[in-house]
């Protein structure tokens, strides 16, 4: 959303609501001036923040629609600007006459009156928001949080959207900024007197500064790591050899008969996924065709299917490899296992599940060591449900969850580089200084990126087009 300085100095106006039918559609317009559009449109002044019944006119003052009309005047609105909202019925006809009603009500205002009001025109994705952030309402982090909470797809992710909303992210940033400024500006203040430096910086304890800084920003950043699991959450794909229990124990992880299961190898010919969550934390469960350590073996849809498996492995956070207890003892079965673990790609999360424990005859993981697998086992009944607790506990540690969801705020991966980045420059400002005669130019060179890289997730650094992909992905209306 790169727009020039007009384009961002015109009126918007947009259906905030959800399009489609509902009980209640609101218009909202956000720009300068508004007073001349809402005597088109109600017939009337409107009472500041009071909630007006009345008619919403044409141009020949004919009643669109009947509804509340509330008047915000900048600054105290959510953009900044005077906001208008209409709200009406919510049906997608009375809603669009009224969307065109608007832009025609405010072509025909004398430009005398109102000069801006002529340029009035559809929002963009974002735009509002865009617009609370530009005029200081809110900043880049509470920005994201408010697009965060519109897509929670748990209770625990909307409830920290809320939270970062509420700005508890934000006030974490800000004070780790603020300790930035103070040794900033010791250092700067010391770079003028050079011959007395090293004597200044340890009587103000720069060090010991920067290690509690260092300290507390590692705080943060596993926080914001919480953060952006809850949002984002963990790609799980079931792989194994067919006939493992792939789909079983997605159904069993789903609670639902999502993927068909039948003592037929090659059941399952595409990629089967479905959203689960374990302690409000999201997981995509990626159920997949099973695997051959032949590939040769197989007809042409099964190729397709197993190149399709592969794929999802290659981009999953966590892979569970299904093992059979019950064929377990076969040798050919198990050596198939062994081909098709060392085709797994390096650095993917591996854990081994060995299913089917109910018809195993006592058979468990813990007797195949040690050549059963390395990483982490378990076994488990698909059918039964046995063992699933201490899957999801697992797949909870494996995803490096800690916490209990309270008090955790909504994070993006973009937040988490940004912190990551601000703890390395932190680290070489250290090393810089625990030189005796380290440059101190060049510590404070790294303790201004160190800032820099903050100021990124509140935006108070932040580049246009950051900011234009980041509003884009908004709804439009919001
Ligand atoms: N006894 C027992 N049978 C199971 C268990 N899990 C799955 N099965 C059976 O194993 C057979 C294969 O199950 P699926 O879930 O279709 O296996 P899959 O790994 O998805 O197989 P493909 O899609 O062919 O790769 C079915 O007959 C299931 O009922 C289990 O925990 N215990
Ligand atoms: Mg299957």
């Amino acid at each position: 959303m790169s727009q020039s300085w007009l384009d961002r100095q015109a009126p918007i106006v947009a259906l905030a609501t959800a399009p489609g039918r509902g009980a209640v559609g609101i218009i909202r317009v956000s720009g300068r001036g508004l007073l001349p559009l809402i005597r088109a449109l109600c017939g009337r002044e409107l009472t500041p923040r009071v909630a007006h019944y009345g008619a919403f006119r044409d141009a020949r003052g004919e009643a669109i629609d009947h509804g509340l009309a509330l008047y915000f005047p900048g600054p105290h609105s959510y953009t900044g600007e005077d906001v208008l909202e209409l709200q009406g019925h919510g049906g997608p006809v009375v809603m669009q006459l009224l969307l065109a009603r608007c832009l025609e009500a405010a072509a025909e205002v004398d430009p005398a009156l109102a000069p801006r009001l002529k340029g009035l025109r559809l929002a963009e994705p974002g735009e509002f928001t865009q617009r609370a952030f530009l005029n200081d309402k809110i900043d880049l982090a509470q920005a994201e949080a408010i697009a965060d909470l519109i897509d929670a797809s748990t209770e625990a992710a909307a409830r920290s959207a809320t939270r970062s909303l509420g700005g508890a992210f934000s006030r974490e940033i800000e004070a780790l900024r603020e300790q930035m400024i103070n040794l900033r500006m010791l250092v700067e203040a010391t770079l003028d007197f050079p011959e007395e430096e090293i004597d200044f910086l340890e009587k103000a304890d720069a060090r010991g500064r920067l290690d509690r800084l260092a300290a507390a920003l590692d705080g943060v950043l596993s926080q914001a790591r919480q953060g952006a699991l809850l949002r984002e959450g963990l790609q799980v794909v079931l792989a194994g050899q067919p006939n493992a229990g792939k789909s079983s124990l997605l159904n069993a992880l789903a609670g639902a008969e999502l993927a068909i299961v039948t003592p037929i190898a090659g059941t399952t010919r595409d990629k089967v996924s479905e959203t689960i969550q374990i302690e409000g934390v999201p997981l995509h469960v990626i159920d997949t065709a099973g695997l051959r350590a032949d590939d040769e073996a197989c007809d042409e849809v099964e190729r397709i299917g197993m190149a399709r498996s592969w794929e999802a492995i290659r981009a999953a956070d966590a892979v569970l490899f299904l093992h059979d207890l019950t064929r377990w003892q076969d040798p050919a079965y198990a050596q198939a296992d062994a081909d098709i673990a060392a085709r797994l790609p390096e650095g993917v999360k591996v854990l081994h599940v060995f299913n089917k424990v109910d018809a195993a005859g006592g058979l468990g993981p813990q007797v195949l060591q040690p050549e059963g697998p390395a990483g982490p086992v378990l076994s488990l009944s698909a059918r039964t449900g046995d063992g699933l607790q201490a899957l999801r506990r697992l797949l909870l540690e494996q995803a490096g969850w800690q916490a209990a969801p309270e008090g955790v705020f909504i994070a993006r991966q973009r937040h988490v580089q940004a912190l990551h980045r601000a703890r390395e420059h932190l680290a070489l400002a250290r090393e810089h200084a625990a030189q005796r005669d380290g440059a101190l130019d060049l510590l404070a060179e790294e303790l201004r990126l160190a800032h820099n890289a903050l100021g990124a997730i509140t935006g108070a650094f932040s580049a246009d087009d950051l900011l234009g992909e980041i509003f884009t992905r908004f709804c439009i209306g919001k």
